[in-house]
């Protein structure tokens, strides 16, 4: 039995004591670096502790600690930030600004953007589109081809290589899609093609604000379909467009479609989707009987089109189907996604053709589908937060659980802790354990700010009589019960 230091790249790392103090634990001599060592369930309950200059682990296991946890939360609010969401992401160290509307996501914050992302990913898979990755760098050329270099305007970033060839951080992405498209897709039998990606953007906003609400480099899934004929492009918008409702009620958003302007986008038919926030940066117009429809799980185009919902630019009262006064909501929202039904702007522009069965030449019929996916998690800050901090939806919660041991260095608190931990783990549930040596009152207001779902509560007191406390962040909701019987809830 040797002692071992570890390669400071390990995840889990350790919270470290003073140099030379460390009560290195007893591991097995291990074939290669990164290799576990076995620790017997007695010596699990052994004290936690490591030393600034080995950086060993005494207890090795993937525990999520907040002890060592990267999570810089601030107790006072950011002077900058001016909406909840922004505010919140800030205080639960989720994001950190980096340059204006440009953001380092940070642990907490990253486990959240990638369950977003994991929900948008599989409701497009579902819906029959296929995954690729363009770059972030494109050639002006290709913007050149559709028109748009010039019209793009200031938002673009343009940037020279070393060799003077201009190029641009990609804002959007018909210009490349387009282009992969018409130099891959030979014939009408491999038609119709939906593709998508998730991938970051850049655009050059005049007022970046609100966090990553509008920011200037954020997460975006595009999706893009191409048909042979408008009854093919319009199937692909309505599966988007049903997708997109999915995708939305996945989240625990009610999101609203709304008829909207296609702007620099282009095309003519187009759908923006809303999710009503006070702090919303658009003004809505929308018939109350969305709110009933809202509940549905699938809604068709047919239904909706009936519907008045409208952005304000698009607002007149005296259109056919603008509800009475009684009945018209105005409201305001945050855009979390928006699809367009381009025609054939882009492959007319460039030469984007398939031959049809009999050889003519047919220009691809288009459709584009965003989702502002960085944007969402400002989105689901709005719509699930109080005075004390953010109440996670569980499907896109960074833990599921936050685990809070009362007594750090207690040994039946710890080894109690530790247990639930590792219970809960090897059911698929994922846990932040609290393990912190510090008054419960800041452990509470911790776990209240980042907002995991459920709190489990373990002390001293408690224990004794064989109890813990489950809390449901959502509804407030506190019980006293077993070990076994909150397992049994959080598995359930
Ligand atoms: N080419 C299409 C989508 S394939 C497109 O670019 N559409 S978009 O301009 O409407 O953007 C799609 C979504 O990205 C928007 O609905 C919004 O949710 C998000 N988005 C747009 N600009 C920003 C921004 N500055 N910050 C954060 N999210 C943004």
């Amino acid at each position: 039995m040797i002692s071992r230091c570890f390669p400071r790249t390990r995840r889990n790392w350790p919270a470290p004591v003073k140099s030379g103090a460390c009560a290195e634990a007893t591991g097995t001599r291990l074939s290669s670096p990164w290799a576990l060592p076995k620790v017997a369930a007695a010596e699990r309950g052994a004290p936690h502790v490591t030393c600034h200059s080995c950086f060993s682990l005494s207890r090795p296991e993937e525990i999520m600690r907040l002890s060592t946890y990267f999570l810089p939360t601030l107790k006072e609010t950011p002077a900058e930030a001016q909406i909840a969401s922004h505010r919140l992401m800030l205080r639960a160290g989720m994001v950190r600004q980096s340059a204006s509307g440009i953001y380092t996501w940070l642990p907490l914050g990253l486990r959240v953007l990638k369950n977003i992302e994991r929900i948008v990913r599989e409701e497009q898979n579902a819906a029959g589109a296929q995954e690729l990755l363009m770059p972030t760098i494109q050639s002006a050329d290709l913007w050149r081809e559709s028109g748009r270099y010039d019209a793009y305007g200031k938002e673009m970033l343009r940037i020279t290589d070393r060799h003077e060839r201009e190029m641009l951080y990609g804002p959007t992405n018909e210009e490349l899609i387009t282009q992969i498209f018409r130099d891959n897709v030979r014939s009408y039998r491999e038609m119709p093609k939906i593709l998508y990606q998730i991938q970051w953007k850049f655009r050059d906003e005049v007022r970046p604000r609100f966090g990553v609400m509008r920011g200037r480099e954020f997460l975006m899934k595009d999706c893009y379909s191409f048909a042979m004929d408008y009854e093919g492009a319009k199937k692909a918008y309505e599966v988007m467009f049903n997708a997109y409702l999915k995708t939305f009620k996945r989240m625990g958003l009610t999101a609203i479609p709304m008829a909207a302007d296609s702007g620099a986008i282009g095309g003519s038919l187009s759908h923006e989707f809303h999710i009503l926030a006070e702090t919303g940066e658009s003004g809505v117009f929308y018939d109350v009987a969305y709110d009933e429809l809202a509940a549905k799980d699938e809604i068709d185009l047919e239904t909706l089109s009936k519907l008045y919902a409208v952005t304000d630019e698009k607002h007149d009262s005296s259109a056919a189907n603008c509800p009475p006064a009684e009945r018209l909501k105005e409201a305001r929202g945050i855009e979390v996604g928006h699809i367009f039904y381009l025609g054939t702007k882009y492959s007319k522009a460039m030469n984007a053709v398939v031959p049809g069965p009999g050889g003519e030449t047919v220009l691809a019929e288009m459709g584009c589908y965003g989702i502002g996916v960085s944007r969402l998690m400002g989105a689901i800050i709005e719509a699930y937060h109080d005075d004390r901090g953010i109440k996670w939806p569980e499907a896109v919660a960074p833990f599921k659980v936050g685990l809070i041991n009362l007594k750090a260095g207690d040994a039946t608190c710890d080894k109690t802790c530790e247990d639930i931990y590792r219970s809960l783990s090897e059911n698929g549930v994922e846990v932040l354990y609290d393990d912190r040596d510090d008054r419960a009152g800041v452990k509470f207001a911790d776990m209240d700010l980042i907002g995991l779902p459920w709190q489990l509560v373990a002390g001293p007191k408690g224990l004794a009589v064989g109890v813990v406390e489950l809390k449901n962040r959502l509804s407030g909701e506190k019980v006293e019960l077993s070990v076994e019987a909150a397992l049994a809830r959080l598995t359930a």
